[in-house]
């Protein structure tokens, strides 16, 4: 593999409409962090770019809540996000913002061009429109149940319990955010970016190139979105929060907020450019740039497909990897800020590193727990008692004990001075210790170069370890009596170095701590350099060393009582409904009747409802969901695909008579044309039951 010229790694923007839990910070930073730290020391090229995300509905959204602007929202939490990411360490080259007017033109600009060049199309469309308030429903402005999973108060742009991506004619009931009440459809005007286009490319480029270097959890969420039929994108909104419209008769409209996102990663390596006196073309352009993307799952769709799309018509260059997380549960729930159960990364701060006398040592105490416990391949879980046994078992009693040791033993055995190393007298003990000085060196490289920070980590605590069982065999205090100095000075020598290669091989993941064993050893920062990693020469002989500070401090369990009892009570204090917030009592009020807009006959009128016979069912490979079915129409037999799968078995529905929508546009499903939808009543425990007649009759009959 050879190295690539330079890199650019970006981790997802936070929308500053509020304060940023640790599980996010696990998700897309933590990890980033690591990556670049590491390649910082590799002395590689690298640009680290990240910053709020200032537009969309959210902004708007929170502004509500709070009764103030969307201008003073992002105002408020810009600086607060970008401050927690310090605090724990995370060292971006620039925290950019959206709202910079240096974004607002350079997403205008790639709209433009992207515009000009005929890869937008333009569509007149009926959207939800909301008439009391006299304004379109923009995403998450509007709410209803996912027609996914159920969950009944999912978003116009997406489903926050399973996390599929949405369009509001997907949910059903929906409602207004606004007014609470149903909406009515208006026709508008908005662009589209024609991802059916794409589907070669997009195929070609994460199915086929990069299927065995990217996670699999994220090519496979790639392939069911490629799968189940691109579709055309709409990037306008008509939404008075956000960047406008860069062409004329687009009044009131502005770019959907993950059109200008992602190009939020451009516009912040423009800034950092211009702060630094760089180029920022050949980042963006030059494809010996090595881009790579951190961030959650719920981002996956708008990073692999959505804005590769967009680079490639721009003449960009794509992702080289985008090592996207799972999620990271906490206590036995998912993570959320809104219902209370999360631990926000102001509050750690506030509580761990600010309170502390750890001080920021508390800071690499949670990059060490959300490391070991990174969701990479499945959803993890954050645990108090996790934290403190992390701490407690592994950074007190393993690594700050080894360490501490060394120079305990150091000072009083050797003069508080690194004592020389007498070749003649190595023996295999050492040799092995020295064998898994260089080992881990390698194995850590290759982990990081993979993206598999957890047993990254893993291995460079496992080699502290490996230093303890060193001088538990040495025993080098037992040679004071025997008078064997020189067998002392191996051991102690081996130990101080191996000490220099730990702080080389943890910093990535603990800078905070790396910097303390900096100055204990009296080096300067430059021995962190990757390239000195395995270098059995890194403290001199007869160099004198300070005297030791603990790195890690002991986690009471009073301390953990406090935090899971600070949690139950942020959750209780946000599950009381809210009485003065009249438009969720509303949207409750819906929710509970369950009932869709009004229409007129004429609505009604158009959908055809016959009835048919199953004539045959299979299950459809690799899809649990679904079953593929022949339904007799009298006039024609039609494949018809339904997600009825974990409700029917094949061979128990074979002869039932069932209700059909027969004039549905065809659909794709895991590449089988479906051609009409077969009518399910749900009773109250969530069983499905075909609507049919309550005695057969013949096929084709018309439902009225
Ligand atoms: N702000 C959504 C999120 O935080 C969004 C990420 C943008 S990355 C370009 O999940
Ligand atoms: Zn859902």
């Amino acid at each position: 593999m050879t190295t690539p010229k330079r890199y650019l790694v970006t981790s997802a923007l936070p929308y500053a409409n509020g304060l940023k839990h640790i599980g996010h910070l696990a998700g897309a930073y933590i990890p980033a962090d690591i990556y670049v730290r590491y390649l910082k020391a590799q002395q590689r090229d690298v640009v680290f770019v990240c910053g709020s995300d200032e537009h969309g509905t959210a902004i708007p959204i929170q502004a509500m809540k709070e009764g103030t602007t969307a201008q003073s929202i992002i105002d408020k939490y810009h600086p607060i996000i970008e401050q927690n990411f310090k605090d724990l360490g995370i060292q971006f080259d620039i925290y950019h913002r959206t709202s910079a007017p240096i974004h607002h033109e350079t997403a205008q600009e790639f709209f433009s061009v992207l515009n000009n060049n005929g890869d937008l199309e333009i569509k007149e469309t009926e959207q939800y429109y909301d008439e009391e308030a006299k304004t379109f429903l923009a995403d998450r402005f509007i709410k209803g149940t996912c027609p996914n999973c159920g969950h009944d108060s999912a978003f116009g742009d997406q489903c926050e319990k399973c996390g599929k991506s949405l369009s509001p004619d997907e949910l059903i009931n929906p409602i207004s955010t606004l007014s609470g009440k149903a909406p009515v459809k208006k026709a508008t005007k908005h662009w589209y970016l024609p991802l059916n286009k794409h589907e070669d490319f997009l195929r070609e480029w994460i199915l086929k190139e990069h299927k065995d270097d990217w996670r699999s959890t994220v090519v496979g969420q790639c392939k069911s979105w490629i799968d189940g039929g691109l579709q055309p994108r709409a990037v306008t909104r008509d939404l008075d929060w956000g960047i406008k419209v860069p062409v004329k008769d687009a009044e009131g409209k502005v770019l959907y907020v993950w059109f200008d996102a992602p190009i939020g990663y451009i516009s912040a390596t423009k800034q950092w450019a211009l702060d630094n006196e760089k180029d920022w073309k050949p980042y963006w352009y030059d494809a010996d740039t090595k881009m790579v993307h951190f961030i959650g799952k719920d981002n996956i769709v708008f990073h692999c497909i959505i804005f590769p799309v967009m680079l490639k018509l721009h003449g960009n260059i794509l992702p080289a990897n985008v090592p996207a997380n799972e999620f990271m549960n906490l206590e036995g729930d998912k993570m959320s800020t809104s219902r209370g159960w999360s631990i926000e990364m102001d509050d750690y701060i506030n509580d761990w590193i600010k309170k502390d006398n750890g001080g920021a040592a508390m800071a690499d105490v949670l990059r060490y727990y959300l490391t070991q416990i990174a969701p990479e391949t499945k959803d993890s879980e954050f645990t108090w008692k996790g934290f403190q046994d992390a701490n407690n078992s592994e950074l007190v009693s393993i690594f700050g004990n080894f360490v501490n040791r060394t120079f305990v033993l150091m000072h009083k055995l050797c003069n508080g001075k690194v004592p020389p190393f007498h070749n003649d007298l190595i023996d295999d003990t050492d040799k092995e210790l020295i064998a898994n000085i260089k080992q881990t060196t390698a194995t850590v490289e290759r982990l990081l170069e993979d993206y598999k920070f957890r047993e990254a980590l893993f291995e460079v605590i496992d080699l502290a370890r490996k230093g303890n069982q060193y001088l538990q065999k040495k025993e080098p205090w037992k040679k004071v009596a025997t008078g064997e100095q020189q067998l002392i000075d191996n051991s102690l020598h081996l130990c101080l170095q191996l000490t220099a290669n730990l702080a080389i091989l943890i910093n990535p993941f603990l800078p905070f701590t790396a910097q303390k064993m900096l100055h204990m050893m009296k080096v300067v920062e430059k021995m962190l350099e990757w390239q000195n990693a395995g270098s059995l020469n890194l403290l001199r002989t007869g160099y004198s060393l300070r005297a030791p500070e603990l790195l890690f401090r002991k986690i009471e369990d009073e301390e953990i009582t406090a935090q899971l009892e600070k949690l139950k009570q942020k959750s209780a204090a946000n599950r009381q409904p809210s009485t003065d917030n009249q438009n969720e009592a509303a949207s409750a009020k819906k929710e509970t009747q369950n009932l869709k807009p009004e229409i007129v006959f004429d609505d009604f009128a158009k959908i055809d409802l016959r009835i048919g016979t199953i004539v045959a069912a299979e299950k459809v490979e690799k899809a649990d969901k679904l079953l593929k079915l022949s339904v007799d129409l009298g006039f024609e037999t039609r494949t018809i695909v339904s997600g009825i799968a974990l409700h029917f078995k094949p061979e128990e529905i074979v002869g039932k008579q069932v209700t059909v929508v027969v004039n549905l546009a065809p659909r794709k499903m895991r590449g089988i044309e479906s051609n009409g939808m077969i009518l399910m009543a749900e009773d109250q425990s969530g069983k499905l039951h075909f609507v049919n007649p309550a005695s057969p009759i013949n096929n084709g009959s018309t439902v009225s």
